[in-house]
């Protein structure tokens, strides 16, 4: 947990969809200091059931009545829900992209301000890991998955300039307990340093649409947060301590997807099939 959570005001209620997932197990417990109620927020059952100043809604993001009905009374929202690899377009449709303009829809409709959004490095996938990009860099989707990302981007870029509701994109990287092999050393992002950009990307005044890389303090890094300075985002972790463990594994082909592109073996993924 940063230093600062304790400083900083709650907001009466905040919706973090995704909860029942990976990131949202984790970051359920951590969003708790920033909110008077935590709304938590999954298609899949919420195990346990909620807490102290915690509220359970099930909710499919693709069901558009269900979505609006979800984000009544929220101050900011924290979508982190939807598919989160590589999967047939039908799969992907519903829950990322009907589900993201469900979600700003809805905040529009409720008067929300203010979305983070959980984007990732698959919108940039198809770049070498010899490249350095920043916020502007042209986009490179590595797959349905990372197309569905860069909508979600657009779609917040078009509801801050037509309806002024803020959003922090952040492209994630890796974000594990520890990067699990090679290219997770440039690519990995800290609990920590995860939580403390959700932290900065509530908090700051004014982000209009923001772009940043979700990842820490990594010796090789591929990606420039110059852009998104305003936001104060301070990585203290890094990949370093876990190399050692990490290089132990063998290497993989110097022509495997894995060692050549940012988005590593998403690239490769597919086709799924006529059917
Ligand atoms: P996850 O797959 O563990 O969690 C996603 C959650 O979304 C799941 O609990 C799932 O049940 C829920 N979900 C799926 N379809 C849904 C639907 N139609 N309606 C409502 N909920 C639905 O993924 P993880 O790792 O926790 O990632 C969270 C978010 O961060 C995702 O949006 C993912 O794309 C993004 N991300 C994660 C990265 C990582 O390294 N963990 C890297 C880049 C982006
Ligand atoms: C992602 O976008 C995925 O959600 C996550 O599971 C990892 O595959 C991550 O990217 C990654 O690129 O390591």
């Amino acid at each position: 947990m940063t230093s600062t959570s304790s400083a900083l005001r709650p907001f009466n209620r905040l919706l973090l969809t995704g909860a029942a997932g990976g990131l949202g197990q984790v970051l359920r417990e951590r969003l708790l200091p920033y909110a008077n109620v935590l709304r938590l927020s999954d298609i899949a059952e919420m195990a346990p059931p909620a807490g102290p100043h915690e509220e359970v809604v099930r909710c499919d993001l693709a069901d558009k009545h269900a979505v609006h009905r979800l984000v009544e009374g929220v101050d900011a929202i924290i979508h982190f829900g939807g598919v989160s690899v590589e999967r047939p377009f039908e799969e992907i449709l519903g829950a990322n992209i009907c589900g993201v303009f469900h979600i700003y829809e809805a905040a529009r409709r409720h008067g929300v301000k203010r979305v983070v959004f959980a984007s990732s490095n698959h919108v940039i996938g198809f770049y070498k890991q010899d490249e350095k990009l920043d916020a502007h860099s042209p986009r490179r989707p590595d797959g349905y998955y990372g197309l569905s990302k860069s909508y979600g981007e657009d779609m917040a870029s078009f509801y801050f300039d037509r309806h002024g509701i803020e959003t922090v994109s952040i492209r994630i990287g890796s974000s594990f307990p520890e990067p699990a092999n090679r290219r997770m050393l440039s690519t990995w992002l800290s609990y920590d340093d995860l939580t403390q950009l959700i932290e900065r990307s509530l908090y700051t005044p004014e982000v209009g649409h923001t772009l940043v890389y979700g990842v820490s303090d990594n010796r090789e890094v591929w990606w420039d947060n110059g852009k998104a300075a305003h936001l104060g985002f301070q990585p203290k972790d890094s990949s370093e301590v876990f190399r050692a463990k990490v290089e132990a594994q063998p290497m993989p082909a110097a022509d495997d997807p894995v060692r050549i592109y940012q988005g590593g073996a998403f690239v490769a993924a597919g086709p799924f099939g006529d059917d």
